[in-house]
């Protein structure tokens, strides 16, 4: 049993992950040595979820960008999310089952915790909700690596442990923090080692004012792909850019194949330590 809050700036691919998470029992299990993983969503919203999923994720439809404006105007009004998710491990099929509840918060909140007043009501309601005592953890989808980002996601991360402090939360709140679409060519041999390969390399400060403040048992780095690559042996990304829109817009390029890389193994962890 576990809330965990899912953040990450504008087009980190948020909704696309829990897209795919809703969506799992429809496409190839994700197959392990000797792990393996069920999800079964429990609410009507994720249910929902789950029936758009193939236009989202397979037929290219990327869902909007969740904005706040007339629609959303308290947090209560964003999308959230429930999953079962069970897992067998081992020769002893041993169950593990965990409860997730998400909510998929938009961009615009993360990119504004750095932000020094904090006056716009969505978002203090949303520090406050990500930070309440029933939250075990928190993923973090990060994304970029070009100049000048390593000083934002800093800047921002230092200011969510200030909140966290704040509250009471520094010594027991977890953070899996995942760079997203690792099947990108420059990223995927790092996945490997991601807190050394990727946040080591690409994005230092972030990484480091990180380990600096967090306990150690309470900070993970990784690396996230909701596309995957096209086989083992292949490891072409499975993904094709999508002309039509501008920025980061892509696809699956190939469904049959889609094999979503390391989507639960951060939930798992976060649930249960
Ligand atoms: N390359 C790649 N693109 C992805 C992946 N996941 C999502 N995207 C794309 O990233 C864009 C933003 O995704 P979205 O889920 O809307 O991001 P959000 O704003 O964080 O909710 C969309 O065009 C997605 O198709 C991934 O694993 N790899
Ligand atoms: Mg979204």
């Amino acid at each position: 049993m576990g809330n965990i809050c899912v953040i990450g700036p504008r087009a980190s691919g948020k909704t696309t992950y829990l897209a795919a998470l809703a969506y799992w029992e429809n496409h190839q299990i994700q197959k392990k040595k000797g792990k393996s993983f069920h999800v079964q969503p429990l609410n009507d919203e994720s249910r929902n979820l789950a029936e758009k999923a193939e236009d989202i994720i397979l037929q290219g439809l990327s869902v909007e960008p969740t904005v706040i404006g007339d629609a959303i105007q308290t947090v209560d009004d964003l999308d959230y999310y429930s999953f079962k998710i069970e897992a067998k491990q081992g020769l002893l099929n041993l169950r593990q089952t965990i409860q997730l509840n998400a909510r998929d918060y938009p961009g615009e909140v993360f990119e504004k915790i750095a932000e020094p007043n904090l006056s716009d009501s969505i978002h203090e309601e949303f520090v406050n909700e990500c930070l309440m005592k029933d939250v075990v953890g928190c993923l973090i989808l990060l994304t970029g690596w070009e100049p000048g980002t390593d000083r934002f996601y800093k800047r921002v991360m230092n200011r969510f442990i200030e909140l966290m402090d704040n509250r009471d939360r520094l010594k027991d709140l977890r953070l899996a923090v995942a760079m997203s679409k690792c099947e990108r060519g420059e990223l995927w041999p790092g996945r490997i080692d991601p807190e050394n390969d990727l946040f080591g390399v690409h994005l230092p400060k972030t990484k480091a004012t990180l380990r600096e403040k967090i306990p150690p048992k309470n900070l993970r780095f990784y690396a996230i792909s909701t596309f995957g690559v096209l086989r083992r042996t292949d490891p072409r990304p499975n993904r094709i850019d999508d002309q039509g829109k501008s920025g980061r817009a892509s696809v699956i390029r190939d469904g049959n194949r889609w094999r979503p890389y390391n989507e639960i193994e951060p939930l798992y962890w976060l649930s249960r330590g």
